[in-house]
């Protein structure tokens, strides 16, 4: 059955045109605490929006009060330590399928994004905040650090020194300082994040899906590669777009004076 049919118990799933696909966790008496549970259904709908043709752009949102708090605690804390490794193959497996999706993701956070649910975000391609988001990584309460890669991706985002200050202390920062921090794109009301959410996704929307997920690819690869290679890497996929109908049509539009069409091909 296609995801698009399913029923899931923690996400819902939902679409706008054109082709914006929006997954939303949903466990809003947990704060979205992430479970075995959310990570499998979020996994299945994310690989489903990779896949759909119909997909160009997916937004990813949680509730009013959470985009989420992290880790279910009430589960993972009788974990051994290969239960947690499980646990966390599981997590580095939706949250590759975030950061590593063909379509562009914007995470639109309301609330607190604490734990795992900041290092969701921190996956996502492009991310907006409500003034009222609280951020953190407090795992180191927990005589834990972060797992689902905020190691990683916080550094990257923001800086080395940045990133060891708040996992170290494990305070919580508000939408102001994500965004002086570089963590976010902007920062706009509370109410408004759908709709600046939905509007930078239409923007895109309107590119070339083929254009989009090369750009992308080599924008992630510049983060793991020397730059000589990453340059390669660029110049095959750049290239590679001469073969596709979207190029065409692109410069077409450009010399004929009028908006290009773009079908992914
Ligand atoms: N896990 C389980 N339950 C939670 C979590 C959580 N992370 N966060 C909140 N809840 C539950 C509470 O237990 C409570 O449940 P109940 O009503 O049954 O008692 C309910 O949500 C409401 O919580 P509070 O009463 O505490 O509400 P407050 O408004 O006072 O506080 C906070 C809200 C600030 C969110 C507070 O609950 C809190 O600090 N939560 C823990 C946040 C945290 O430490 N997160 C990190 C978790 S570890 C982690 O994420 C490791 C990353 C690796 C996996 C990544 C997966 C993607």
């Amino acid at each position: 059955m296609s995801y698009r049919d399913k029923q899931y118990e923690t996400c819902l799933v939902s679409f706008e045109e054109p082709g914006i696909g929006i997954l939303q966790l949903n466990r809003p008496k947990a704060y979205n605490a992430v479970n075995l549970q959310l990570l499998d259904e979020s996994y299945e709908i994310m690989e489903g929006f990779h896949y759909d043709p119909e997909i160009r752009v997916i937004i990813i949102k949680g509730n009013e009060n959470a985009f989420a708090a992290g880790a279910d605690i009430k589960v993972v804390n009788s974990y051994n330590a290969f239960q947690a490794r499980d646990f966390l193959d599981k997590v580095h497996k939706t949250v590759f399928m975030i950061e590593d999706n063909h379509k562009p993701t914007i995470a639109a956070v309301n609330g607190l994004a604490l734990g795992g649910g900041l290092e969701m975000v921190l996956a996502c391609d492009i991310r907006i905040a409500a003034d009222n988001a609280t951020f953190g990584l407090p795992e180191i309460n927990l005589g834990i650090f972060p797992g689902a890669g905020g190691t990683q991706r916080f550094p990257r985002s923001a800086s080395i020194c940045i990133a060891k200050e708040y996992i170290f202390t494990g305070e919580f920062f508000d939408a102001a300082t994500a965004y002086r921090i570089g963590l976010v794109n902007k920062v706009v009301p509370a109410n408004e994040v759908m709709d600046a959410a939905l509007k930078m996704a239409k923007k895109i929307a309107k590119k070339s899906p083929l254009a989009l997920r090369e750009a992308k690819n080599a924008i992630n690869m510049s983060m793991n590669m020397d730059i000589k290679s990453g340059c390669r890497a660029e110049q095959i996929a750049w290239s590679m777009l001469f073969s596709s109908e979207d190029q065409k049509e692109g410069m077409a539009a450009f010399l004929e004076n009028r908006k290009a069409e773009f079908k992914g091909r």
